[in-house]
């Protein structure tokens, strides 16, 4: 099972999707069984931003049939609340640590990964690229071109893998992906989550706080298998599929699509030890299987 993800060294293929396991919370709430049994071969941590963020407006969350709509709209203690409290207890995971960083212009990103850059608890970083850049308007993991400038801008800052998380909600995601790896990305992870809403029952009227919202879950699953199997077949740097995968054959579907790692996201929600019974079904799967 143990697998090489951007020069590091892994113990097996399933890692988390950012944002979805507060391994800060868990280690409280488990203790050290958390630490002695980690569901996850890299820890993923949740968006960083430079300055802190309060997050939308409630309701952020809506349950769906097959996942979870969500807004929670990037709350978070910023750069150097991130660096003072989150980092040093991330540190002690025993797992790599891949911090996700989102920044609303190219500068905002640069300082993030300049800060990272230094710091020898992170293994890698991800480039959270589902927001607008304030400056051009326009989304920057949606168009080829941003994201171009966006690697040209940050890629001298660091010898650190950067990982680059692409949104599906993009016309052409392989023409993104392969534009990011032209700029020097050192692999790419999807899928983002898929804009969606829901209404209230009574009013009729939105009900999350921020009117849409992202959807994820089982219900995205196909979507992203469809993407993943795209996007490995344009690029050359190593891929993480996610999205919607709650068993081990949903993992073997992504790695049999291209992707090197898999990420479990919505649902450790349910079950917070979903991620470990995934790793078991999938290595019973690969010992059985015979492509
Ligand atoms: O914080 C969020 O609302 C959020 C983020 Br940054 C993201 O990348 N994907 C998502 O579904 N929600």
């Amino acid at each position: 099972m143990s697998v090489e993800f951007c020069g590091i060294e892994l113990e097996h293929p399933v890692i988390n999707g950012s944002g979805t396991f507060d391994a800060i919370a868990a280690r409280r709430a488990f203790g050290d069984a958390l630490v002695e049994n980690f569901p996850f071969a890299a820890f993923v941590s949740k968006t960083v931003t430079l300055g802190p963020r309060e997050g939308n407006a409630p309701p952020r969350l809506w349950e769906i049939a097959g996942g979870l709509i969500n807004s929670i709209g990037l709350p978070n203690k910023g750069l150097a609340g991130y660096l003072e409290h989150d980092l040093p207890e991330l540190a002690n995971l025993p797992v790599p640590l891949i911090v996700n960083v989102m920044g609303f212009t190219r500068e905002q990103v640069a300082e993030l990964v300049s800060a990272f850059a230094a710091r020898k608890e992170v293994a890698a970083l991800e480039l959270n690229v589902s927001c607008p850049n304030v400056e051009t308007g326009l989304v920057m993991g949606a168009d080829p071109h941003e994201v171009a400038a966006l690697l040209g801008h940050v890629r001298p800052l660091t010898d650190k893998p950067l990982i680059v998380k692409l949104t599906p909600n993009a016309n052409d995601p392989p023409a993104v992906a392969r534009a990011a790896e032209e700029a020097g990305a050192s692999g790419i992870s999807l899928i983002n989550t898929i804009r969606g809403m829901a209404l209230h029952p009574s009013s009729g009227q939105p009900w999350l706080g921020a009117g849409t919202g992202g959807v994820s879950g089982p219900a995205v699953r196909a979507v992203a298998l469809a993407q993943v199997h795209a996007v490995c077949r344009g690029v050359e740097i190593p891929v993480v599929g996610m999205g919607g995968v709650q068993r081990g054959s949903d993992a073997l579907d992504l790695i049999r699509a291209g992707a090197t790692l898999v990420a479990v996201g919505t649902e450790s929600f349910r079950d917070p030890a979903a991620a470990l019974r995934i790793r078991t079904e999938l290595a019973e799967l690969l010992a059985n299987s015979v492509f």
